[in-house]
C-alpha cells in the first residue's frame, strides 16, 4: 500500500482541480471518506468538489453541516462542467463506475486521471487503484494514506469523519475484518478529536418513526427455513409508501436478522420499482457471495448482494429456497 500512497502523492502534486465521488445510497464510510479527503485536500490548497448521485442520508448530515456535498441531479449542467474540467477524480468506497449512477457518463468521459480508493472485490479500471479487501473500511485506508503524508493533517473534523466511516463499516467494531489495527487507528482518531459517544448517538440514536414502523412490518414478514437456520425478510413498495420511508431506511435490516439465534444465512428482499434487490448475509464458512452470483450479484464471503428482475416476491422467494437447497448440498 505504501507504494500506492506515494504514487497518489505524485499525482496529487500535479492536480489542482479535484472531484470526489462515491456510490449511490452512500453509507457512513462513503460520506466519512469523502468529507475527510475533502478537508485534507482543501488544507493542502486544492480546489475540491464533492459530487454525489444520491442525497446524504439524514443520519449522516451532521458530518456535512456546511453543505459541502453537491448532488449531480440537482445541477447536471454545472456538475458536468466541474467533472469535465477536473484533472483528478477520486472515486471512494466503490470500484464500479455503474455505482456512481447518473454521474457515470460524465465521470467516464472526463479526461481527468481517475483514482479509486476502496476495499471491495473488483477489477482495476482506473489509472490507479488503491484497494485491499482486508480493510474493514475505506476510511481505514484513508487514515493510513493521510498519515503516510503527515499525521498532522488529521484535524478533529477529519478524525470525526474517519471514525464515523470505520465505526459504521465495522458494524460498531464487530464485523469479521475488524482487527487490532482498526482499534489502534480509532484510538488515535479519538486522541485527535473524534468523540465516540457523540458520533454513535448522531448516527444510530435517531431512528425516524417511519423506519421503526417499517422495521415492525419487516419483522412480521420473516419466514424461517432449513431448520430455522435460514431467514427471509421482505420489504415492499407498499410498505415504503405506507410509512413514508424509502430504500435508505432498510439500512441495517440485514445485519439485524443475523442477531437471531441459530441463523446462519439471512436474505432480505427489497422491492424496488423495476426489480427486487436482495441482500445476503451469512456466518462462518458459508460463501454467500458464491450464492449471490446465481442472482446477478456478488460481494464478500459473509455479505453480498444481488438483483432479481422477476418482480413477484413469492416467485423470488421460491427460487431462493430452491437454489439454496442445491447450493447447500454442493
Ligand atoms: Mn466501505
Amino acid at each position: 500500500m505504501k507504494n500506492k500512497y506515494n504514487e497518489l502523492k505524485k499525482i496529487l502534486n500535479k492536480s489542482k482541480r479535484i472531484v470526489l465521488t462515491t456510490h449511490l445510497i452512500p453509507d457512513g464510510d462513503a460520506i466519512g471518506s469523502e468529507l475527510a479527503v475533502y478537508r485534507y485536500l482543501k488544507d493542502k490548497g486544492k480546489d475540491v468538489t464533492i459530487i454525489n448521485h444520491s442525497v446524504t442520508p439524514d443520519n449522516l448530515i451532521f458530518l456535512d453541516k456546511k453543505n459541502i456535498i453537491r448532488y449531480f441531479r440537482e445541477d447536471i449542467e454545472n456538475c458536468t462542467k466541474i467533472i469535465k474540467k477536473a484533472d483528478l477524480i477520486l472515486i471512494l468506497d466503490t470500484n464500479e463506475y455503474s455505482r456512481v449512477k447518473s454521474m457515470e457518463k460524465a465521470v467516464r468521459e472526463s479526461a481527468a486521471i481517475k483514482v479509486c480508493i476502496d476495499h471491495h472485490l473488483g477489477k482495476n479500471q482506473f489509472d490507479l487503484l488503491i484497494s485491499d479487501t482486508n480493510y474493514p473500511a475505506t476510511s481505514q485506508i484513508l487514515y493510513e494514506w493521510i498519515c503516510n503524508d503527515n499525521p498532522k493533517y488529521i484535524t478533529p473534523f477529519i478524525a470525526k469523519c474517519l471514525y464515523a466511516g470505520i465505526m459504521t463499516d465495522t458494524g460498531s467494531f464487530r464485523y469479521p475484518r475488524t482487527n487490532e489495527k482498526t482499534l489502534e487507528i480509532c484510538a488515535d482518531l479519538i486522541r485527535k478529536g473524534a468523540d465516540p459517544v457523540k458520533i454513535y448517538d448522531d448516527i444510530y440514536c435517531n431512528i425516524a418513526k417511519g423506519k421503526v414502523k417499517l422495521l415492525a412490518r419487516f419483522i412480521e414478514s420473516f419466514s424461517f427455513h432449513f431448520d430455522d437456520t435460514v431467514i427471509i425478510g421482505v420489504v415492499t413498495q407498499k410498505d415504503f409508501e405506507e410509512f413514508h420511508s424509502d430504500v435508505q431506511d432498510v439500512e441495517g435490516f440485514s445485519s439485524f436478522i443475523m442477531n437471531i439465534k441459530n441463523i446462519k444465512v439471512g436474505m432480505v428482499l427489497v422491492e424496488l420499482r423495476d426489480s427486487i434487490k436482495i441482500s445476503f448475509r451469512s456466518k462462518g464458512n458459508i460463501h454467500i457471495n458464491e450464492f449471490a452470483k446465481i442472482f446477478n450479484g456478488g460481494g464478500h464471503k459473509n455479505a453480498a448482494g444481488g438483483t432479481s428482475f422477476d418482480k413477484s416476491i413469492d416467485t423470488v422467494k421460491r427460487k431462493l429456497l430452491e437454489k439454496y437447497r442445491q447450493f447447500q448440498s454442493l
